[in-house]
């Protein structure tokens, strides 16, 4: 535990109310605007959540990944819009940092993206490069001290307000693959740098993902993150390990929140002259979604004490990530299903939960690379 038990305490409930007293009442709102009101992104500032797992060195709160997942599970308890305004900071865009960076790099960034002065975001995907990361096309070609990169980046979240962006570009034309990649920091006022037009996106409104388009981009050669080329992916792959343990908990969080929902719904909603909560195969669905959701809750904390203790959970993680992103799944439909009519209408938020969480078994890695990563790994483990 990074935290002693009381503070960590104290964290966790000041959290959970945040969660219930600010941020679920404003969950319509952010569907409608598309937006996170300015007032709750300074209060997430001020409340040191850009900062949960920047070491406490470096002005964060230095979480432990048990903690992390802890406070995951009840970010999930709202719209996952919120979680996303400093997920970046806390997870993907700056753990790469955390991971491999040099000194000079951690001290100059770290205590930035702790207060959320910075806002960091992970580049990875491409237009032809997305479950295949290893082929992305962006180029990184040296020219004296610095790279000039062109290529593109899509569905990058938070890139619209991102100051920095970790990016990974091929600074090895010759080598295909995995090993010529290496992760850039490129900061957002790098002349050529553009960002699109923000996605449409079927839910997870208020979070904002867009293309990133280099043009000519002069990024000094310190900037790689390490200072060694050829290390990027490597990083990446790090960096999604950690992080896919992390939206494995909001999945438990998000569920944990449908199974209330419906619990509740199902005690008052009257049907043959009683709660439909009586009626057996409503009971039924409520089990099944209750029992899988226990099952990811013990898997992700499982898990994450693993990570805590040094140990390799390449396997474990990716098994988190598939299976609690299509627990949600189920859970989320299970509820449409017990809510009836009232579960496809806006005026619950049923119908927007249903479609904010399609999008868990699709981003840091889809169910279909979980489960090669998991059978190389069972390979790797059986020589
Ligand atoms: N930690 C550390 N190193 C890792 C690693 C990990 N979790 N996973 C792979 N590596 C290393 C390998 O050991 C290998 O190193 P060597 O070259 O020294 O042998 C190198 O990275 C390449 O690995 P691999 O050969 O497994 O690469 P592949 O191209 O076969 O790709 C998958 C592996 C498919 C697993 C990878 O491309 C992937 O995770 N894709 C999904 C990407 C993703 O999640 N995208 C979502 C967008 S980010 S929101």
């Amino acid at each position: 535990m990074a935290l002693d038990e009381e503070t960590f305490g104290i964290l966790l409930d000041t959290v959970e109310r945040f969660v219930n007293e600010r941020l679920v009442p404003l969950e319509s709102k952010v569907e409608e605007d598309d937006e996170v009101p300015a007032e709750i992104v300074e209060e997430m500032r001020e409340l040191g959540m850009f900062g949960l797992t920047i070491p406490e060195e470096f002005g964060g709160l230095g979480l432990s990944v048990v903690e992390e997942v802890q406070v995951a599970i009840k970010l999930g308890g709202t719209t996952p819009a919120f979680r996303s305004v400093f997920g970046t900071n806390v997870g993907i865009g700056s753990q790469g940092i955390i991971i491999d960076g040099t000194d000079a790099q951690k001290e100059y960034y770290l205590p930035k993206l702790a207060t959320g002065e910075l806002i960091a975001s992970f580049a990875l995907t491409e237009p032809e490069a997305g479950s295949d990361a290893g082929s992305l096309k962006t180029s990184a070609k040296k020219d004296g001290d610095d790279y000039i990169i062109n290529g593109s980046k899509r569905f990058i979240t938070n890139a619209p307000s991102a100051d920095i962006f970790t990016l990974m570009a091929r600074t090895d034309p010759d080598t295909p693959g995995a090993r010529g990649i290496s992760a850039f920091i490129v900061d957002r006022n790098t002349p050529g740098l553009s960002i699109g037009v923000p996605d449409k996106k079927m839910g997870q409104h208020g979070t904002k993902t867009a293309d990133v388009i280099l043009e000519d981009c002069r990024v000094p050669a310190e900037n790689i993150i390490g200072g060694v080329p050829g290390q990027g992916f490597k990083t990446a792959m790090k960096v999604l390990d950690r992080g896919r343990m992390h939206i494995g908990a909001v999945c438990v969080g998000v569920a944990e929140r449908l199974i209330r929902e419906c619990v509740q719904y199902s005690s008052e909603r009257k049907q043959f002259g009683k709660p439909i909560a009586e009626f057996q195969l409503i009971q039924a669905m409520l089990a099944d979604s209750q029992a899988e959701c226990y099952a990811a809750r013990c898997m992700v904390e499982d898990a994450a004490e693993k990570k805590d203790a040094g140990e390799n959970v390449v396997l474990e993680s990716a098994c988190v990530k598939m299976y609690a992103s299509e627990m949600v799944g189920r859970v989320a439909d299970r509820a449409v299903q017990i809510f009836g009519g009232a579960g496809y209408v806006a005026e619950y938020p049923i119908e927007r939960l249903y479609r904010d969480v399609r999008l868990f078994r699709i981003y840091e890695g889809t169910t279909q690379i979980q489960q090669i990563v998991i059978a190389r790994e069972m390979m790797k483990q059986a020589q």
